[in-house]
C-alpha cells in the first residue's frame, strides 16, 4: 500500500500521518532554523569539516546547550596584561611552604621525571605553582567556547559586535590595534582548537568536560592543546593522557623542558630562555627561577 492509496482510504489517518511526514523531510533536507542562521559558530563548523573532521560531531558538539560565544573571556585576554600580573605572590613565604609541601606529596613521580628528562623536581614544582596554584586553578572556561570565539574573530562583524560592546570604553588602544591582534589570535586559536579535537577524540573525552584559562590553556600544566598533543604523557600509565592528574602533569612538564634542551648542567640564561618557551613574559621566567632557587635552598634532596 502507497500513501496516496492510504490518503484516500483513511482521512483521519492522513491528520495523522502529515506530521510525521513533515518530520521526515525537515530530517532529510536539514534546512537552516533561525537560530542557525545567527549561529555565531555557523562558518566554522563549515570549515572544520572541510578541514577534515567528522560532520556528526561537529555539529552535535557545536548544538550542545553549552556552546556560546564567550565574549567575557576573549575582552579579558585582549585587557589583560602581563607586567600588571603580581608575580611575588608566588614568593610569599606561605606559597613556598605549599610548594614544599606538593615537593613531598609527589616525590615519587617528581624524583622519577629527574632520572628520565634531567628536570628538577623544584623547577617542576615552581611551574605548576605559579600556572595553576598547585593544581587548584586550572581555569573555569570551556575550552571549546574560548577556543571557538578565537577562531571566528576573523569575521569583521564578530570583532566589531566585540569591540562595541566590550571593549572600546576599556582600553587606550585604538580599534585599529585590536583588529590586529584580533586576526592573529584567530589563525592561532583555530589550529589549537584542531588540535584540541583531535585531542579529546584520541582520549575518549567529552569536548565540554575540559575547562581552562581565557587562553585556553589545560590542566594543572596549562598546556595549549598543540603541546598537548606534541608534550603530553601518561605520568600515571592510566592509558590516558589528562593533565587534571599531577603524575601525567608532572611527567609532561618535564617532557616539555627537555625537548627544548632542559638538563642536569643547564646554566641560568638558557633556563631562562626555555622557560620563555613555556610562557613569553620575562617576569614569569624570572619568577620560576627564583621559586625554584628558594625550594632548592630549603628543601634539599
Ligand atoms: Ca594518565
Amino acid at each position: 500500500m502507497n500513501f496516496t492509496s492510504l490518503f484516500r482510504r483513511n482521512t483521519w489517518k492522513r491528520l495523522l500521518l502529515l506530521p510525521a511526514i513533515v518530520v521526515m523531510c525537515s530530517f532529510m533536507l536539514e534546512p537552516l532554523t533561525h537560530s542557525e542562521t545567527i549561529d555565531p559558530f555557523a562558518a566554522l563548523k563549515t570549515r572544520l569539516i572541510k578541514d577534515g573532521f567528522d560532520r556528526l560531531p561537529i555539529r552535535s558538539f557545536y548544538s550542545r546547550p553549552e556552546v556560546g560565544f564567550d565574549k567575557e573571556g576573549v575582552s579579558a585576554y585582549f585587557l589583560h596584561c602581563e607586567e600588571t600580573l603580581d608575580y611575588s605572590q608566588f614568593l610569599t613565604r606561605s606559597s613556598i611552604d605549599r610548594a614544599i609541601d606538593y615537593l613531598g606529596q609527589h616525590q615519587g613521580v617528581l624524583k622519577q621525571a629527574r632520572s628520565v628528562y634531567g628536570v628538577e623536581e623544584e623547577v617542576i614544582g615552581a611551574i605548576i605553582l605559579v600556572e595553576s596554584r598547585l593544581g587548584t586553578s586550572i581555569g573555569k572556561r570551556l575550552v571549546l567556547n574560548t577556543l571557538s570565539t578565537f577562531a571566528v574573530l576573523d569575521d569583521k562583524d564578530s570583532r566589531d559586535s566585540l569591540w562595541h560592546s566590550y571593549l572600546k570604553d576599556k582600553t587606550d588602544r585604538s580599534k585599529r590595534q585590536f583588529d590586529s591582534w584580533a586576526s592573529r589570535k584567530s589563525t592561532w586559536a583555530y589550529n589549537e582548537l584542531k588540535a584540541y579535537l583531535k585531542y579529546v577524540k584520541a582520549e575518549g573525552l567529552d569536548p565540554f568536560s575540559m575547562r581552562g584559562s581565557y587562553a585556553g590553556a589545560l590542566g594543572i600544566a596549562q598546556f595549549m592543546p598543540s603541546s598537548v598533543l606534541e608534550f603530553a604523557r601518561d605520568g600515571n600509565r592510566d592509558g590516558r593522557i589528562d593533565l587534571r592528574d599531577h603524575d601525567d602533569a608532572i611527567e609532561s612538564i618535564a617532557n616539555y623542558l627537555n625537548r627544548h634542551g632542559w638538563g642536569p648542567t643547564l646554566s641560568r640564561d638558557k633556563a631562562f630562555r626555555i622557560l620563555l618557551r613555556y610562557n613569553d613574559s620575562k617576569y614569569y621566567a624570572e619568577t620560576i627561577l627564583k621559586v625554584a632557587e628558594r625550594l632548592a635552598k630549603l628543601c634539599p634532596r
